[in-house]
């Protein structure tokens, strides 16, 4: 790496500049920003206009870093973002520097721009104009990269889905989702697909006992009600308990201590990642895309896929987004023509080989929560409020790939959203024009049900058409929150008390299913 880059001073001569192989780039700002535009590494990092003189702490609790933020950066103190990053001026111009290759992050330093390549090299770009423009101008000189050349992932259209996870959680059986099956009726989805729940383990992708008749007989199901079977899997991650983890130790991801490097905690357990340059963890990935086409799966839930671009000492010497990239082009090029949707993905790493990337962290039956926001800073985390907000903060790369906000609610009953709240979620799914839902048919009063088919055959709104603004506040602790805060992060970081958060949570999803 250069030790220094070249240093741009100034306003204009240019609008917009390509910089080539240059791994530390600076750019100085004529004046103090107004705002910077922070941009999260993966589908739930918090995408966000910072005001300056606002601090964004690290989300709490600690435990959920690599899960939730690229676990590199989560300390760093000034104004930054993964791959690229912008500003407001005062007088409402905009500057962005964004870089065109893998493994870069952008840091606002007092009065400059400063671009960053982990490990080589690479190229960046610098605009200047409208907020429109800049944006505008990164994505055409995005597509003219390498990430490009792989344009048939483009497609006209995206599918209509319904998707088992908001309603059912991982409490899906074959029998419970045939029932949805019929009740859905002529209802215009494209695809139903199934969700979290049907796996023996994570990392053991054969179907449990809920599936005992197997996952192509119930492909076959969805398939004669005229849909297109979907199905979810977590290929990069692998639990403790799973049979593969134990089968195969030598596939994980470790540190140079050779530890294995954690991918978070979830499912009541801590993750591990797989070795993406490991051959025979890639003809393994290879074979698991191939069962799920064979088994009937046209529509393929790719998540979690953060893990295989953790840092760590990977057996091929290679970056550990470009290990990423490896692993995932491995797996569609095994899904051939499915459709690809990737998702808690590294967003630029991901561009050219899917599909469609979720865009944002998980929507919830409720808006906001005082205990994720204020108290733990976490915006990553379920819940309708962030989604909403990062979602809108990635519009720019709709051009680039199909755009998924994630589900819309249109049911009233076992939701706390109001009336106002559903209507930005569904109208995001409509700016987005990405549209699933997961509401049981049968939670729906007949009102609801000809709004959700209204929806389901509306055009796209575009983003001027949409007053989002209640959504894209970032709540600021006062020093008692902080204190409570970090009281209750390092608490979460135990493991047993995330059991006992998730066992309240688990009770919750239980009541409303017996409902
Ligand atoms: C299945 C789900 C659904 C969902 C995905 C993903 O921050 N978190 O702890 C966190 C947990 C789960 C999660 C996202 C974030 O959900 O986005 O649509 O498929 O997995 O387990």
């Amino acid at each position: 790496m250069k030790p220094n880059g070249p240093v741009e001073t100034g306003f204009s001569p240019y609008k917009m500049k390509n910089i080539k192989n240059t791994a530390k780039f600076t750019l100085n700002l004529p004046s103090p920003a107004k705002r910077y535009y922070c941009h999260g590494w993966q589908s739930w990092s918090l995408t966000t206009w910072q005001d300056i003189n606002q601090q964004i702490y690290p989300p709490k609790p600690k435990i959920l870093h690599p899960l939730q933020t690229d676990p590199c950066y989560v300390n760093e103190i000034c104004p930054h973002g993964s791959w690229i990053g912008a500003v407001e001026m005062k007088n409402g111009k905009f500057f962005l520097l964004g870089a065109l290759g893998l493994d870069a992050h952008v840091f606002l330093e007092e009065n400059t721009l400063v671009g960053k390549y982990e490990n080589e090299a690479g190229d960046w770009l610098v605009a200047e104009g409208s907020k429109e423009d800049v944006f505008a101008a990164y994505v055409t000189a995005l597509q003219e990269t390498e990430f490009f050349e792989k344009t048939r992932f483009l497609r006209a259209k995206t599918p209509k889905i319904w998707c088992s996870w908001y309603s059912f959680y991982t409490h899906i059986s074959k029998q419970n989702l045939s029932e949805i099956l019929h009740d859905l009726g002529d209802l215009p989805f494209d695809v139903f697909q199934v969700d979290d729940g049907w796996q023996r383990n994570i990392g053991d992708w054969i179907p449990n006992d809920k599936f005992s008749t197997g996952m192509d007989a119930f492909a076959a199901q969805i398939r004669r009600t005229g849909r297109t079977p979907g199905i979810w899997l977590a290929p990069f991650i692998v639990t403790p308990s799973s049979t593969l983890f134990r089968q195969h130790p030598d596939w994980l991801l470790r540190d140079e201590k050779q530890n294995l490097v954690s991918a978070g905690f979830n499912w009541d357990e801590s993750l591990y990642a797989l070795d993406t340059t490991i051959p025979a963890a890639l003809e393994w990935l290879s074979a698991l895309m191939q069962k799920v086409r064979a088994w009937g799966y046209d529509y393929v839930k790719l998540d979690f896929l953060y893990a295989g671009a953790l840092p760590g000492d990977r057996q091929m010497s290679m970056t550990r987004e470009q290990a990423y990239r490896q692993g995932l082009e491995t797996m569609r090029n095994a899904l051939g023509d499915a459709y690809l949707l990737t998702c808690g993905a590294p967003i630029l790493p991901s561009l050219g080989l899917c599909d469609g990337i979720r865009i944002g962290p998980d929507v919830a039956s409720h808006w906001d929560s005082h205990r994720d926001d204020v108290l733990l800073s976490n915006f990553a985390i379920p819940g309708t409020r962030n989604a909403i907000r990062t979602t809108v903060n990635r519009l720019w790369l709709k051009p680039l790939i199909h755009t998924d906000p994630d589900v819309a609610y249109f049911a009233s009953a076992r939701n706390t959203l109001t009336d106002e709240q559903a209507q930005m979620l569904q109208d995001l799914a409509l700016v987005c024009d990405y549209k699933a839902t997961s509401d049981n048919p049968s939670w729906l009063h007949a009102e609801e049900c000809e709004i959700l088919e209204t929806f389901l055959n509306a055009k796209s709104k575009s983003l001027a058409e949409v007053d989002f603004s209640d959504a894209m506040e970032i709540p600021n602790p006062n020093w008692g929150e902080k204190m409570l805060g970090h009281l209750l992060g390092w608490l979460g970081s135990i493991p047993i008390v995330m059991k006992f958060f998730r066992w309240l949570d688990e009770k919750n999803i239980q009541a409303k299913l017996d409902d």
